[in-house]
């Protein structure tokens, strides 16, 4: 069965990678991802300008009965030299997608400018969604801010560029936000950042379960299921067809995968079940979507990619 999928000149021999965030911090864990047979590539965690700490513990906790995770990690990362270093020096044949997610517009575009300057040839995707740095909005809400550090960075940015998009809720903003996003040459749309600000409770103690932040954080894993398969099918149905989709959110079996390449995505991603079940996941993954994909008498996932039936 052929597992593959292409992002412009870049092809992926497996469809199934990390999600930022989750076992990519350090070149440890980077290269576990890149060592699993069973990922197509690899993305870094994003990174600032400068190493930060991010917030204080408990920052992370995993509910109970596998219905996901909450996270305000706030942005802890080796900073941009880190990761341009590991990137430099790494031979793979595996694309390497680099993170980054500036505090400001100024800071993204400054590490644009760098990335353009480098000789790093992978992909580049720009996270306009963290939730979990106090007092920085989500610039992926901004629709206005959006469109203007677009306008700016493709002024000289001529590197395969992509954006990671909070989830919307509403019909509008899905119409929104894909009118702006077809006014660039973007390579890919990787939807959906976690769900931010959800708030979780311990029931034995009636108290938030991570300190940041009073206890609001992004939520994952299945609980984000269904926002991530409409973000992905309505953005599918809306952007051009020269901006690939990773689809992202609520991946823990193989029929998840599926469902989101039914709904248009090319690379899917999996962030809460990696960090829950480790670098496996990406084997038992695969092998129940092959599973599916031959009980259907299907060949290519190009049978599947966005085939999803309406009721007329
Ligand atoms: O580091 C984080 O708190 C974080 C980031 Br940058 C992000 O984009 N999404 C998320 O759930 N957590």
């Amino acid at each position: 069965m052929q597992l593959t999928a292409d992002i412009q000149n870049y092809h992926f021999n497996h469809i199934l990678l990390n999600a930022a965030g989750v076992m990519c911090q350090t070149s440890t864990e980077l290269d576990a991802v890149l060592a699993s047979e069973y990922t197509g590539a690899v993305v870094t965690k994003s990174a600032t300008p400068l190493v930060r700490p991010g917030n204080p513990a408990p920052r992370y906790y995993e509910l109970n009965n596998g219905l996901g995770t909450i996270n305000s990690m706030g942005l802890p990362n080796e900073g941009f030299d880190y990761y341009m270093n590991y990137v430099s020096a790494k031979e793979t044949y595996k694309p390497i997608f680099f993170s980054i997610a500036g505090l400001s517009k100024q800071e993204n575009i400054t590490m644009l400018h760098q990335l353009q300057d480098a000789d790093f040839d992978g992909l580049i995707e720009l996270n306009l969604s963290c939730p979990n740095v106090p007092g920085k909005p989500q610039t992926g809400y901004d629709f206005e801010a959006t469109e203007q550090i677009l306008t700016e960075a493709f002024a000289f940015f001529k590197k395969p560029l992509g954006v990671k998009l909070p989830p919307y809720f509403d019909i509008v903003h899905f119409d929104d936000i894909a009118a702006i996003l077809n006014k660039f040459p973007l390579a890919f749309v990787n939807t959906i950042n976690s769900i931010g600000n959800g708030l979780v409770i311990d029931q034995t103690t009636d108290t938030v379960v991570i300190k940041p932040k009073a206890g609001f954080g992004g939520i994952g894993g299945t609980l984000v299921k269904a926002t991530a398969l409409a973000n992905v099918r309505a953005l599918r149905d809306r952007l051009n067809t020269n901006i690939k989709i990773i689809g992202t959110g609520g991946v823990t079996t193989g029929r998840d995968v599926y469902d989101h390449i039914l709904c248009g995505a090319d690379l899917v991603e999996v962030g809460s079940q990696l960090a829950i079940e480790g670098i496996t996941v990406f084997e038992r993954l695969e092998k129940e979507l092959t599973e599916i994909l031959t009980k259907k008498g299907y060949h290519s996932l190009d049978d599947v990619r966005g085939q999803l039936k309406i009721i007329s």
